[in-house]
C-alpha cells in the first residue's frame, strides 16, 4: 500500500516577512532589547543547531533520545494513538522511534508534522513515505503558537512537542500554548511534552556556551538573518555571546553584547537602533523545569499528567499528558 502525502498551508504568503518585521520593531525598541528565538532557524541556523545537538556539552538531545528509546513502546500503549501530530518538523530519528512504536501496536494511521517551513516539512515527509507504507502523511504549514485550532481531527491523536522547545516560550505564552493544545484535543487524546530539567549551572551553562563556539555562532547568526531579510547592517562579529543562568526564573538566557557603542540601520522597517557599549540584546530564554511545575502547568491548562519519564541521569523529563 503506497503512503500518501498531502500538504495544507495555513500561513498567509507574507507571514514570515510580516511577523519578522513586527518582532524586530517590538524587540529592538523595547528596554531591555530582545529578539524572539524563532528567527535563529534559517538554513545556516538550522545547520548550526544540528551541530549543537552533537556537542559534548549539549546533553538535552541525547537525554531525550535515550528516554524515547527506552519508553517508546510504553508511550505508544499509554497514548493508544492512531495519529501522531508533531509540532516542529522534528528530528527524523525521534520521529522514527515514535512511529515505529505506534506502528507496532497495529493502529497507526496518520502522521501530521506541523511547521512554519514548507521546505522542512516536505523534506521530513518525503523520507518517511518510503519507510512507512500505508501511512497517511498530512503535513500542515502553520505556526503552532497560533493555528492549533486548524489541526486535522483524524483518529485518536497524540500531539508531540519535543526537544525542550516549550522552554523557549515566556511563561504567559507557554500557558496560552498549553491551553490552545488542550482546546484542540478531545478528551482522552494526549500531549507528549519534552522538558529540560533544573540542574547545576555548571552543567547548564556549558550547554549554552560550548568550548568550540558553535552556540556563539548560532546566537550571532540571528543578526545575519536580520541583515539578509531586512537589509540591516549589523556587524555580527562586534557582539559577544553571553549565556546566563537566571536562578529566580529558572531559565538560561542567551544574549548578544555590543563590544562598543554602535548605530544600526534596519531599512525594511525604517528603524535606527542605537546600542551603548556593553548593551545586551536578549535572544533566547530556555526554561528548565521540575516535575511539580510541569504537572501544575499541565493541570492549569486542563491536562492530567498521566506518565512522567526521565533519563537515567535525571537531566531531561518527558511527560504524557491526557486531555
Ligand atoms: C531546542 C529550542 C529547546 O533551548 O536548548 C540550543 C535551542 N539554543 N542552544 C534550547 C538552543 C541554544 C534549544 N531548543
Amino acid at each position: 500500500v503506497a503512503a500518501t502525502l498531502t500538504v495544507e498551508n495555513h500561513l498567509p504568503a507574507d507571514f514570515i516577512a510580516s511577523t519578522l518585521r513586527r518582532d524586530v520593531v517590538t524587540g529592538l525598541t523595547a528596554e531591555p532589547k530582545f529578539l524572539p528565538p524563532r528567527w535563529f532557524y534559517d538554513d545556516r541556523g538550522s545547520v548550526l543547531f544540528d551541530e549543537i545537538t552533537r556537542l559534548p556539552e549539549y546533553y538535552p538531545t541525547r537525554a531525550e533520545r535515550s528516554i524515547l528509546r527506552a519508553e517508546a513502546a510504553e508511550i505508544a500503549a499509554a497514548s493508544a494513538a492512531t495519529s501522531l501530530v508533531e509540532l516542529g518538523a522534528g528530528s527524523a530519528e525521534k520521529t522514527h522511534l515514535l512511529l515505529d512504536a505506534l506502528r507496532a501496536t497495529g493502529s497507526l494511521r496518520t502522521y501530521v508534522p506541523v511547521d512554519v517551513s514548507d521546505g522542512a516539512l516536505r523534506t521530513a515527509s518525503a523520507n518517511l513515505l518510503w519507510d512507512y507504507p500505508g501511512l497517511a502523511v498530512h503535513a500542515v504549514v502553520a505556526d503552532f503558537e497560533r493555528h492549533l485550532g486548524l489541526l486535522p481531527v483524524d483518529g485518536h491523536r497524540m500531539v508531540a512537542l519535543l526537544g525542550g522547545t516549550i522552554g523557549n516560550l515566556a511563561p504567559d505564552t507557554r500557558a496560552q500554548f498549553l491551553g490552545n493544545v488542550r482546546a484542540a484535543l478531545r478528551p482522552g487524546e494526549t500531549l507528549l511534552l519534552g522538558t529540560d530539567l533544573v540542574k547545576s549551572p555548571d552543567v547548564l551553562l556549558p550547554a549554552y556556551d560550548d568550548a568550540s563556539g558553535v552556540t556563539a555562532e548560532f546566537n550571532r547568526n540571528v543578526l545575519n538573518v536580520l541583515n539578509a531579510e531586512l537589509g540591516a547592517d549589523f556587524r555580527a562579529e562586534a557582539f559577544d555571546h553571553v549565556a546566563r543562568w537566571d536562578a529566580e526564573h529558572e531559565w538560561v538566557e542567551m544574549r548578544l553584547r555590543a563590544q562598543q557603542a554602535m548605530r544600526v540601520r534596519i531599512p525594511a522597517v525604517d528603524l535606527t537602533v542605537d546600542l551603548h557599549r556593553g548593551e545586551e540584546i536578549r535572544t533566547e530564554i530556555s526554561a528548565k523545569f521540575r516535575r511539580e511545575r510541569v504537572a501544575a502547568e499541565l493541570d492549569a491548562a486542563g491536562f492530567g499528567l498521566t506518565r512522567w519519564w526521565t533519563d537515567e541521569e535525571g537531566r531531561f523529563g518527558l511527560s504524557l499528558a491526557t486531555a
